[in-house]
């Protein structure tokens, strides 16, 4: 089994903290050239330093995945890529009475329409060169639902959708695309969940393990789809949630 990741270079978006920086620090111990990406260049050269810090091989490439003319530039400077994690997400959370259309348009962007551009514009070059790994950071919320997030919640079972077409679509060439369903983790997006006494006893009581997931538990997840021990693994949606979903 091969889980080594030499020679190969891997973009993550949103990587400068929380489960993107865990997948990169990851992706880059198992010998991969990791690239740091966030919206905020001080953010991306912090973790670059980091990790160069530990040895690892990282370059920081600052843009707004879902913005057209920056994304653009920055694959052409990014690319070849063989190994893309659509990480970055964000949410909002409001009532369906309060949900601004503005808000619903800004998740959807950024959680699902940037993560089908980006893969438009790395494809090519995997497809190419034979071999190519496209891992999309959905969510349990992929699965099922919670009241307040709509916007969120649709994203994420869309961007399984958007996984499964384009595993069926790429994998002839040799590109696998496959999506993670994180549960919960404690991580700055859930600060606050994690603040709220009721949410947080709630997560505990309903997660199987009895806790929070920490970042570094996700990364396996990653490193597997993205090595070839997970070569055969095409279209699906792997959950990392302790049991939660598997629970009543
Ligand atoms: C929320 C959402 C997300 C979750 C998540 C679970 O209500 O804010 O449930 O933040 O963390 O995506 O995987």
């Amino acid at each position: 089994m091969d889980f080594r990741l030499d020679g190969r270079r891997a973009l993550i978006t949103g990587s400068t903290r929380g489960l993107g920086l865990a997948i990169a620090r990851a992706m880059a111990q198992q010998g991969a050239a990791v690239i740091i990406n966030s919206r905020n260049g001080n953010e991306c050269e912090a973790a670059v330093a980091d990790l160069r810090g530990a040895g690892h091989d990282a370059t920081a490439l600052p843009f707004d995945a879902s913005v057209g003319p920056a994304r653009r530039a920055a694959i052409e400077t990014a690319d070849p890529v063989d190994i893309l994690v659509n990480n970055a997400g964000i949410i909002h959370r409001a009532p369906l009475a309060d949900f601004p259309e503005d808000k619903w348009r800004d998740v959807l962007d950024v959680n699902l329409t940037a993560p089908f551009l980006l893969a438009q514009l790395l494809a090519p070059g995997m497809v190419e060169r034979g071999w190519g790994r496209i891992i999309n950071i959905s969510s349990i919320m992929g699965q099922i639902g919670r009241a307040t997030i709509p916007a969120y919640v649709s994203s994420k079972h869309g961007l399984i959708g958007l996984t499964k077409t384009l595993a069926v679509e790429l994998g002839p060439h040799g590109v696998t695309v496959n999506a993670i369903n994180p549960g919960y983790f404690a991580t700055e997006f859930n600060a606050p969940l994690i603040a709220d006494p009721d949410f947080n006893s709630m997560v505990k009581t309903r997660t199987p393990l009895g806790r929070w997931g920490d970042p570094a538990e996700l990364a396996g997840a990653a490193v597997f789809l993205a090595s070839d021990a997970g070569g055969y693994v095409n279209g699906a949606a792997l959950t990392v949630d302790g049991g939660m979903t598997a629970s009543l």
